[in-house]
């Protein structure tokens, strides 16, 4: 069975985890995630790629969900010596060096996609992953602060602000003019199922949905497209996709998330069985619903909730 799964950071590569335990046959593509991506330090850095390579490859600090296990910051500490800022991202000795070799093949001409493919011969996360474009896509914020209007990196909006003043809009960034990395269409055409993972339906799986042709394919891919609620009880169960659904105008609950996809993308949707009460609205907008435990609380918890998604994806076949 081919699977595409449309991928954030920590939400799409927890579930990948449990996906392929679940289906431990099954040719996944994992399209992942580009408008994270931010230049620091003369370096590109992939923070939602990096999340599903490591994760997937057994290097990832899993309490913290990103970053490396057993990291040190040695190279951030003389960078603040020197004055060197920014002081507020948290990049690691371990870290650096994916960094560094991503912006080693970059400028010697190689696309992201090729780069990625490259740095995943290391990591052997056991999926093909595809950035969902080599063209450069970065998700601004507009923010007031201190009463000023301006639009800030959306790494600057999480990790300097912690989301802690209003977003009035998210924008991706280049997304309008850039193009499908080479295979992401190629593998939407040639999948049996689709499955958009619990990851933040705005600034993961929206960026993706915003590169032009990827919502056409999957809409014309005829297959099944299930995804599962990052929101669980009326609230994100980590992050802060309150507060961007909150800018792009979505109520922060499951039912309003699957609205937003909408029933001319989506065709089975999962909502936690604390959601459960949510079924029959769901239902209503034209997309099949069951409630289930979403918590990915373990590899075997998560591998249920995969199983789920492939279940109700033969049952909408
Ligand atoms: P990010 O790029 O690291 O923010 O990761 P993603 O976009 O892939 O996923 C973020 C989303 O994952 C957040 O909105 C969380 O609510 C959701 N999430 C994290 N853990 C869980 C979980 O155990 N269950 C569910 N249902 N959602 C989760
Ligand atoms: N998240 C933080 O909250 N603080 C950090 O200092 C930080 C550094 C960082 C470095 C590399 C990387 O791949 C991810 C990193 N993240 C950090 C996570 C990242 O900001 C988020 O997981 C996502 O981009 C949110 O969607
Ligand atoms: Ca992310």
């Amino acid at each position: 069975m081919r699977i595409v799964v449309l991928a954030g950071g920590i939400g799409g590569a927890r579930f990948l985890r449990g996906l392929k335990k679940a289906a431990p046959d099954a040719d996944i593509t994992v399209i992942g995630n580009t408008g994270d991506d931010i230049h620091l330090f003369g370096l590109k850095v992939c923070p939602d790629l990096d999340t599903v390579m490591y994760t997937l490859g057994g290097g990832i600090n899993e309490e913290q969900g990103w970053g490396r296990t057993d990291e040190t910051f040695k190279v951030k500490e003389e960078l603040t010596a020197y004055g060197v800022g920014p002081e507020w991202f948290g990049l690691g000795d371990r870290d650096f060096a994916t960094h560094i070799v991503r912006t080693q093949m970059l400028a010697a001409g190689f696309p992201l996609s090729a780069v990625t493919e490259a740095l995943c011969e290391r990591w052997q996360p056991g999926v093909r992953l595809i950035p969902m474009s080599d063209d450069r896509v970065e998700t601004h914020v507009a923010v007031t602060v201190d009463g000023e209007q301006k639009a800030v990196h959306f790494q600057e909006y999480w990790v300097r602000l912690r989301a802690s003043v209003d977003a009035h809009a998210i924008v991706p960034v280049g997304a309008d003019q850039a193009k499908p990395a080479p295979g992401v269409l190629e593998a939407i055409a040639e999948a049996d199922v689709v499955l958009f993972p619990p990851s933040n339906p705005v600034v993961s799986v929206g960026t993706i949905l915003a590169v032009p042709g990827i919502r056409e394919a999957i809409a014309d891919a005829g297959v099944p497209v299930v995804g599962l609620s990052p929101i669980v009880g009326d609230a994100p169960v980590r992050g802060m996709a309150d507060k961007v659904l909150a800018a792009v105008g979505v109520e922060t609950t499951a039912a309003a998330v699957a609205e937003h996809y909408g029933s001319g993308l989506l065709d089975g949707w999962l909502v936690d069985t604390v959601d459960a009460g949510v079924v029959e609205r769901v239902e209503s907008a034209g997309i099949q619903c069951r409630a289930i435990p979403l918590m990915m609380s373990d590899i075997d918890a998560t591998a249920e909730m995969a199983r789920a998604a492939l279940a109700l994806a033969e049952e909408v076949r």
